[in-house]
């Protein structure tokens, strides 16, 4: 019998034993120390390379170049004809951060139904606008979105109140017209107007079609979701690395895409390996 046979297998030492005639059965139960083998067995387990994640394989997020890079996603009626709305994403601003730059827009024939930016002095902006002209209340806050970093944000709307979070803290709340709504694309990583293209990463943008609770945001926002959660709508988790499209995980599998068409062009955001969590 070798010494790898006996150092691996108890039950085969036991057999061993008796054909060895030198061993008692009772001594298999005392303490055993590792052999030799054995060890050299861990040590080749713990230079193994790590296997990757398993689902998702690989997850990442889009890069903007703030020169005009941005997504566009169908404006389909589960994202568009909302009486309650929660847009959340995760945003890494890079550059200057001096300039106005959007976000994210859900435009309308005039303003926005739904629109969050970073503001020249790096606040965070939100804003839903209603019907009639001049109708177009947002709020703001003190709360800056830092260069370099990865802020978790959101804009919830109901019974004509707006609210803006960051990282889970509310950080502006004002009363709005009620919301208008139009079954225009929603645009990610730039807006219509009197904005300049978002310079940085975003990742995780997820749509709701209710107000989501301050606490609802905290315990979600650094959470993988799985798509079929109650109420939500649109869930884009950027993790494709490559090609066009972004998928949406909900059962709406409401597709977009980069940049202004279908394919390779020079409006499409970057696939990055950077994310929030
Ligand atoms: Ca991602
Ligand atoms: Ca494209």
């Amino acid at each position: 019998m070798s010494k790898s046979f006996i150092s691996l297998s108890p039950v085969v030492l036991s057999v061993g034993a008796f054909a060895c005639g030198g061993t008692k059965a009772a001594d298999l139960d005392a303490p055993t120390t590792p052999t030799a083998d054995a060890v050299r067995l861990d040590a080749r387990l713990d230079a193994a390379p790590m296997l990757p994640d398993a689902t998702p394989a690989n997850r990442g997020s889009l890069l903007f170049d703030g020169a005009g890079d941005f997504a566009q996603i169908p404006g389909t009626a589960a994202i568009s004809t909302l009486a309650e709305v929660t847009v959340e994403a995760w945003v890494k601003p890079m550059g200057a951060g001096t300039t106005r730059t959007a976000i994210l827009e859900k435009p309308l024939t005039r303003g926005s139904q739904f629109q969050l930016y970073r503001e020249n002095d790096a606040r965070l902006f939100g804003e839903v606008w209603g019907t009639g002209s001049g109708t177009n209340p947002s709020t703001s806050n003190q709360a800056k979105l830092a260069i370099g970093t990865w802020s978790h944000i959101a804009l919830t709307y109901r019974l004509n109140t707006l609210a803006i979070y960051v990282n889970g803290t509310l950080v502006g709340s004002s009363p709005t017209a009620e919301m208008s709504t139009a079954l225009n694309d929603l645009l990610v990583g730039k807006g219509v107007d009197n904005t300049a293209s978002f310079h940085g990463a975003i990742d995780e943008l997820r749509i709701w079609n209710v107000a989501r609770t301050q606490t609802q945001l905290q315990q979600d926002r650094s959470e993988l979701l799985q798509g079929n959660e109650a109420n939500l709508v649109g869930y884009w988790t950027f993790d494709e690395g490559s090609g066009d499209q972004i998928h949406d995980k909900t059962v709406g599998n409401n597709t977009g895409r980069l940049g202004a068409d279908a394919g390779p062009d020079s409006s499409d955001p970057t696939w990055s390996t950077d994310k929030p969590f």
